[in-house]
Parts: structure tokens; C-alpha cells; sequence
């Protein structure tokens, strides 16, 4: 705290001249960062940059209330404030520039994403947590405008969880007492998006301790503020939302971006309402200026008026508090003179170290590379072609990997027939350099840690002799009440998934019981009840986020595919967000409940777990094991299986389905029948009809579509059949196209085929609503028999004449 030197008694003059110099200095250096950086991008250096310039000051102001637990949800912008809560220094900014793939130079992703993308480290390197209470943590940035906010949704949420929950008080490395405030940054024209709104309104209904800040520089690229914004005005427009003596809502402040203690005075405010009292808070930051325009795509002389570039130029927030510093004499034109100079030098060193770092490696195996090339060459009857491509590799001053593992690769196109030891040597070396390289671009898609999903393995459930069945929704809810019990970190939200205990009841009884904060309603709003579960997941909390059908998925896929699968990867196994989603779907009835888009979802999710349970139990097991480990995961339970009965195991909360295994459930001879979901049922049954005409057909339930067959048991059964057809309800190409793949190419399984292997999967159409809708628009038995009969018939007329 340092706002106002004459009634701050705890700081003398002194100390508060100092800081104000020491802010200055990190303004400074931010926006030499900035320029130099604009520079090494259009010098070739770096391929693409975006920078912080003209938001400084407000970000000094804000560092200055954030504090140890607190957590970031931001954009490109905010270099400033990294640099000033000690997370970013001059050389890991232009290490992230240049893409080093290093994590000890570039610690927010380690090159997996652009400059400008900051994070924090949440994780030891084994995969466990820090400390999250003794750090300042920013979650790490994605690229799509306002996708950012759902997250901060969640990550403020945390707070009040942690400061009213039950159970999870000694949970200090991750809140005390829900001290932490969530801070989110967005620019004034990304407010225009939906995701935005969303999270406005739903932080103002859950009253959680969030403060959005809004940089507004009155553009997003070339689009003035008139084209994007009622009244050109966010806070103007937002003024509904502000709380009264009566009403809950937000606190709204407003302040010019260029006004060093203005800001300082707005911070410690925003930070106080939001960290005591739990109210959300919006800072509109006015006036706020792009000296270099919006990146190095392009330059704002093209859509700026010259009046407007003028008033930039006198508003430029740095050059604001320059003035306000010799205004009041904090030091002189001279001192302030020198410590610019002395800063340009810093930058400039720090970005020929951290290009020297970047390059440093790749010149040393580029080296290798070239010896070997040249040993190669001297021993090869093609000496000449191996020589023009080692003298190329070795004249590339700045050489790429992509260079040296090209070069070395294609050489070995010369010594085709040909023997010798350099050649021996040269394929170890670059069976060698992509093992160790290609890790760098690849790894921490999934959780390497110990507790990865595929290690947990299979326990069965267990029953008494005298089980009882019941509706399947009655697993589920005695399993959830059983998870609840044994996990007091698991809090499940959604629409009706409160009050009533979701729409089928699997939750029924579970608020009364365990209280409104862990078995909640939400509103309308899928993105941002994923971005609540991201948020606490990414805190130590083990959300449930329950989307109520599988068809309105589509509504957060985007926040599932761009944040959530990616939040591993992007930070390099630095960050994880266990979240479990929760959804039902397949066949029921009508265009919105029926879906089956699992193919789409497959591709749009990797980096997380898609898991398609065909009963209750299953499904329930599937809970059990994921809380066992931590990876995010979609679990999509069969909406046409709630009623159905099965048995009630004794072992709630503790059978686990394995992650990634699949299952016979009917042994066959004469062909594999692959299927998952509800659709499974419709191909047992069919297997029976067959069964009758003489045809012995395996099923097989793969139970999990990401990761699949782990084992690679499916090709045991086409070893045995000879046979194979999947069956999935999902449209033409989607999922059943993606099972067969891995069957008969990852898996070899043409090998062992003796008829065409094939998928049947539902008309590229959505089914119409009445019960005929499924019959005549997805596989059905009739389907499957004919299908199966056809194969036969194929391979043995005699046997199985022609059916019509
Ligand atoms: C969903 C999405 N659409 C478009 C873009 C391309 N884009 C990047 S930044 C930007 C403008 C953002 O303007 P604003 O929010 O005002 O932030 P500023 O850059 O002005 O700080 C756009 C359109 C994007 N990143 N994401
Ligand atoms: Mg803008």
C-alpha cells in the first residue's frame, strides 16, 4: 500500500519516491520490450508479435493489489503486470518471441504458444501441486477473444467454495479461507463477445470475488469502438449491473488509463470489495492508447485519423507519468534521462541473450549433424549430393530443426543400397535426435504424472447375493452420494442438477444433503459453467460440470476444445485442470435429443478423456476412477438407460470402470461386432437374432472412444473372426470410421480379414422427432441383422442365401 504519501503514515516519502521510480522503471522497460520486440519481428527474428504497449501504468496499479494466492485470467496485453509481479523478465519475453523450447528460458508454455501467452507454474515437474497460497498464479492465456472469461468465472468462484465449504479448510496451499481474488483482463472490443456477457452476468449472480479489468483503447484491430459497442461505452451500458443498498450486483469504477494515482487508489479499492466482501467488481479503463498499433500484422496509420494518432501520442500513459513525476518532483529530467538509457542497454542485452540461448542448441546439433553428414559423404558413392546438402546445412547461420532433422533424413536417400558404418551412425543419430526432439512439441498432452487415468485399474463392483435391481439412475445417485461422502473437493453444478437432482434424478436428494454450494442449479449458460469447472479444477477443487444434454454441448465446445484440453499442453505439464464433464445423450428422440456427435467431438477434444459408459454402472465407475486421477474428462451417460434396471452394487464410490479398456460382452466365431453407448444394447440384441440363423458374432463394448483400446484387444477378435463391422449412431465417417481406423490400420487388422471390414452408422441426417424418427434415421437391429447377414452371405451362399 502506498496511494497517497500524506495520509499513509506506514510509508515515508522516501519509500513511496522509491516505489514510484521503481514502477516507472518497469513502465519503461515493458515498453522497450515492446519496440525491440516489433523490431525482431520485422527483422525475421521472431514470426509474430503483440505487445503491451500503452497499458502499462494501469497494470503497475493493479500488481500492486494483487497478492500471494491471487489468480490472472487475461490476454495478450499484460506484460506489464507479469514483469511487475516478478513472473517475467526481459529475456524470457523475447525467449517467448522466438519460440525457445526450453522451459527453464521461456517458463509460460516453453514455445508452445505465442509471445504475449503468460502463466505461471502451479505444478512440480512430477506432476504435483505447488503451493498455489505462497505465489502469484496466472492461468495461462488462450488466443480466442474473451475466451478467458469462463475461467475467471471459475477461478473466483474457488474462493467463496473454499471460504464456505465444509471440510476442505486444511486445503491451505490452495486458499485460505477463499482469501484470493480472481483478476481477468479483456480489451474493450472483445467485450462485444457472447463469452463476456455470459460471465457478467453470472459472476453477478454467484457473487464471486472477481475484478474485470477492461483495457479500452477504443479499438480491436482497425474496428473503432462505434461498430462494436452500444454508446461506444461498456461501463455505461453495464450500469444495470451495479449493486445497490438493496440489490447484489457488482461494483463499478471507471478510470483514465494514463492516471498513475488515480489507479493506484481504483486498485486498492477494487481488491478490497472483492477479497472481503466476496462482490464482484468491474474496472473500465478509460483512454488508453496503442503506440504501436494492434500487432506486427499491420500498422494503425491505416485507420487512425491523424487528430486521433495525436492524442495518443500526448495520452501515452508512460509518457503521462513521466510527466506527473517531474510535476512532482519524484526526480529530474536528468535522473529520469538516464535510467532510460540505462534501460534501453538492459533490453537490448537481454534480448541478445535470450536469442544466444534460443540458438545455442540448434547451432550444436547442427554441428553433429553436419559431422556426420561429412563422414557420411566421404564413404558414400553419392559423396557429391551428401556434400551439397551437408555444406547447405552447415551455411544456415540461424539454423531451424527442421533444417538439420530435413538434411540428415534426406541424405539417407543416397546410401539406399549402400552399407557402411557412417551410415549406421547417422541413423542412430537421428533416430536419437527425434526421440529427445520431439518431445518438445509434443509432450504433456495427456498426464505423464503417476496418477495417470491408465494406471488405475479395474475393480469390479460388488453385489450381495440377494442385489436388488433398480433404475439405473439409482447407481448413479447412491454412487454420487457415496463420491460426495468420500471426496469432500467433488462439487457438481448444472441446470436442475440442484433442487431437483438433475433432470433424471441421478442426483436426487444429494443438495439437501451436501449443501447448495456442492450440489448446485446453474442458469442457462454452458460455456460458463465449463469455465466454473476449469477454473476451480485448475485451484485443487474436483468440479463436476454437468452440461444437461449431449446436443447442447456445442454451446461450450469451443471453451472445451480451445481452454480446457489444451490447458496441459499449452503450459508444458505446468498447469492441469481435472475437470469431469457431465452429459447424456444418444438415441432418445427428436433433433436436440438424440445426439451422437461423437466423432466431432473426438477430434475436437484431444487432451482430454471422452468416455461413453453403456450403463449406469459403468458410468458410475467411470466416476470412481477419474477421481482417482487427473485428467479432464467427458463422461456421456445413455439417456435411454435412467429406467432401465440393473443390479445395485455394494461397493458405491469405489468400483472402478479401467480408462481405455474395452469389453467382450458376448463371445463369437464367425465376426466382431464393435459398438459403445446406447447402441450397444441394439447390437446384443441383434447378435441373438443372429445367433438364431446360425451366426456366432462377438460384441464388443469399447467402452472408451479417447484413449481407445490402450491393450489393442479388438484386433484379438478379428485374429479370431475374421470378420469385423462397427456399429455407432454417430453420422457417416465420424466415430465408427474412427474405431476402424484403429483397427485395421494402427492394429494390423487387415491382415487377419477375410470379407471387407465395415461400418454402419446412422443416416447423415439428425432423426425427426417421433419414435419412428430412430428407427428410420439410426442403425437398428434390423439394420445390424442385415448388415451382418450380408457379410455372411458374402462368404457362404450356400449357408446364408440371399435375404432380399
Ligand atoms: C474469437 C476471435 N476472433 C478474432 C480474433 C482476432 N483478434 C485478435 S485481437 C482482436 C481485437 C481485440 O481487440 P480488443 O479486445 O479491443 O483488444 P486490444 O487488442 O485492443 O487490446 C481480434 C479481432 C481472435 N483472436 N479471437
Ligand atoms: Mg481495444
Amino acid at each position: 500500500m502506498q496511494t497517497n504519501p500524506q495520509t499513509d503514515s506506514d510509508l515515508s516519502f522516501d519509500d513511496f519516491k522509491a516505489d514510484v521510480i521503481n514502477d516507472y522503471k518497469i513502465a519503461v522497460t515493458s515498453r522497450e520490450c515492446s519496440l525491440l520486440g516489433r523490431r525482431e519481428v520485422l527483422t525475421g527474428k521472431a514470426k509474430f508479435g503483440i505487445f503491451g504497449d500503452g497499458k502499462e501504468i494501469p497494470q503497475l496499479a493493479w500488481a500492486k493489489a494483487f497478492k500471494n494466492g491471487d489468480w490472472r485470467s487475461g490476454y495478450y496485453r499484460d506484460q506489464t503486470f507479469m514483469m511487475a509481479i516478478g513472473k517475467l523478465t526481459i529475456q524470457q519475453f523475447f525467449a517467448g518471441l522466438y519460440g525457445h523450447t526450453d522451459l527453464a528460458s521461456e517458463p509460460m508454455s516453453a514455445g508452445r504458444q505465442m509471445g504475449g501467452h503468460f502463466g505461471t507454474h502451479s505444478l512440480n515437474e512430477d506432476g504435483s501441486w505447488k503451493n498455489l497460497t505462497a505465489q502469484k498464479n496466472s492461468s495461462p492465456d488462450i488466443s480466442p477473444t474473451a475466451g478467458q472469461m469462463p475461467r475467471l468465472l471459475g477461478l473466483a468462484q474457488a474462493s467463496k467454495v473454499f471460504r464456505n465449504v465444509k471440510g476442505i479448510e486444511n486445503k491451505t496451499d490452495f486458499s485460505i479461507n477463499g482469501n484470493e481474488v480472481a483478476w481477468g483482463t479483456i480489451g474493450n472490443a472483445s467485450t462485444s463477445e457472447g463469452l463476456f456477457w455470459e460471465t457478467i452476468n453470472a459472476a453477478g449472480v454467484l457473487q464471486v470475488p472477481m475484478v474485470i479489468n477492461i483495457w479500452d483503447d477504443e479499438y480491436g484491430i482497425s474496428v473503432h469502438a462505434r461498430h462494436q459497442t452500444t454508446k461506444e461505452n461498456i461501463s455505461e451500458i453495464l450500469k444495470g449491473f451495479q449493486r445497490t443498498e438493496d440489490e447484489k450486483g457488482y461494483e463499478i469504477l471507471r478510470v483514465n488509463g494514463w492516471d498513475y494515482a488515480a489507479l493506484i487508489e481504483t486498485y486498492q479499492k477494487a481488491g478490497a470489495i472483492a477479497r472481503e466482501e466476496h462482490v464482484p467488481v468491474m474496472i473500465h479503463v478509460l483512454q488508453l492508447t496503442q503506440p504501436q498499433g494492434h500487432s506486427t500484422s499491420g500498422s494503425h496509420e491505416r485507420y487512425k485519423s491523424e487528430e486521433r494518432l495525436q492524442w495518443e501520442r500526448e495520452f501515452d500513459c508512460n509518457v503521462k507519468m513521466r510527466e506527473w513525476i517531474l510535476e512532482n518532483n519524484f526526480a529530474t529530467e536528468e535522473e529520469l534521462s538516464e535510467m532510460e538509457k540505462s534501460i534501453k542497454k538492459e533490453v537490448r542485452d537481454g534480448k541478445k541473450a535470450a536469442w544466444q540461448a534460443f540458438l545455442d542448441p540448434q547451432k550444436q546439433e547442427q554441428e553433429e549433424a553436419v559431422t556426420l553428414l561429412g563422414n557420411l559423404a566421404e564413404s558414400s558413392a553419392n559423396k557429391n549430393f551428401i556434400e551439397k546438402i551437408k555444406t547447405d546445412l552447415a551455411s544456415e547461420k540461424e539454423p531451424l530443426r527442421r533444417d538439420i532433422a530435413g538434411a540428415a533424413r534426406k541424405a539417407l536417400r543416397y546410401v539406399v543400397s549402400e552399407d557402411s558404418s557412417e551410415k549406421r551412425q547417422l541413423i542412430d543419430w537421428i533416430d536419437n535426435y527425434i526421440e529427445t526432439i520431439q518431445p518438445k512439441y509434443s509432450a504433456h498432452l495427456y498426464s505423464e504424472a503417476k496418477e495417470n487415468a491408465k494406471t488405475i485399474s479395474e475393480i469390479k463392483p460388488t453385489y450381495d447375493s440377494s442385489a436388488e435391481e433398480v433404475d439405473g439412475r439409482v447407481v448413479l445417485r447412491d454412487n454420487f452420494d457415496a463420491i460426495f461422502n468420500k471426496h469432500p473437493e467433488v462439487l457438481i453444478f448444472g441446470e436442475d442438477a440442484g433442487k431437483i437432482g438433475d433432470v433424471n434424478q441421478g442426483l436426487e436428494g444429494m443438495q439437501e444433503k451436501y449443501g447448495e454450494l456442492r450440489v448446485s442449479d446453474a442458469g442457462i449458460r454452458e460455456a460458463t459453467i465449463l469455465g466454473q469447472g476449469i477454473g476451480m479444477a485448475m485451484r485443487g477443487l474436483r468440479p463436476i460440470a454437468e452440461i444437461q444434454y449431449l446436443d447442447y454441448v456445442l454451446y461450450c465446445l469451443q471453451i472445451m476444445s480451445d481452454d480446457l484440453v489444451t490447458v496441459r499442453y499449452r503450459t508444458n505439464g505446468t498447469q492441469k485442470a481435472p475437470l469431469i464433464v457431465r452429459t447424456r445423450g444418444h438415441r432418445l428422440e427428436g433433433i436436440w435429443h438424440s445426439g451422437s456427435q461423437m466423432g466431432g467431438l473426438i477430434h475436437l477434444l484431444r487432451g482430454m478423456y471422452v468416455l461413453v459408459p453403456r450403463n449406469m454402472t459403468k458410468a458410475a465407475g467411470f466416476y470412481n476412477t477419474l477421481l482417482e486421477t487427473d485428467e479432464p474428462a467427458l463422461i456421456i451417460e445413455c439417456l435411454n438407460g435412467y429406467r432401465l434396471k440393473e443390479k445395485l452394487p455394494t461397493n458405491l464410490g469405489e468400483f472402478r470402470t479401467p480408462i481405455g479398456v474395452v469389453e467382450t460382452v458376448k463371445e463369437g466365431t464367425d465376426i466382431t461386432l464393435v459398438s459403445y453407448g446406447s447402441t450397444l444394447r441394439i447390437v446384443q440384441e441383434a447378435a441373438k437374432e443372429l445367433q438364431q440363423v446360425g451366426i456366432d458374432a462377438e460384441v464388443i463394448d469399447v467402452q472408451s472412444l479417447l484413449p481407445l483400446d490402450l491393450n489393442q484387444d479388438l484386433v484379438e477378435s478379428v485374429k479370431k473372426t475374421n470378420r469385423l463391422l462397427v456399429i455407432d449412431e454417430d453420422v457417416p465417417g465420424g466415430a465408427s470410421a474412427y474405431i476402424l481406423q484403429e483397427i485395421v490400420d494402427n492394429q494390423n487388422g487387415y491382415r487377419y480379414l477375410d470379407s471387407k471390414p465395415q461400418a454402419l452408422a446412422a443416416r447423415p441426417h439428425r432423426p425427426a422427432y417421433g419414435t419412428d424418427g430412430d428407427y428410420f434415421s439410426k442403425p437398428s437391429t434390423e439394420d445390424v441383422f442385415e448388415k451382418v447377414y450380408a457379410i455372411m452371405h458374402e462368404t457362404n451362399p450356400d449357408d446364408f442365401p440371399k435375404l432380399r
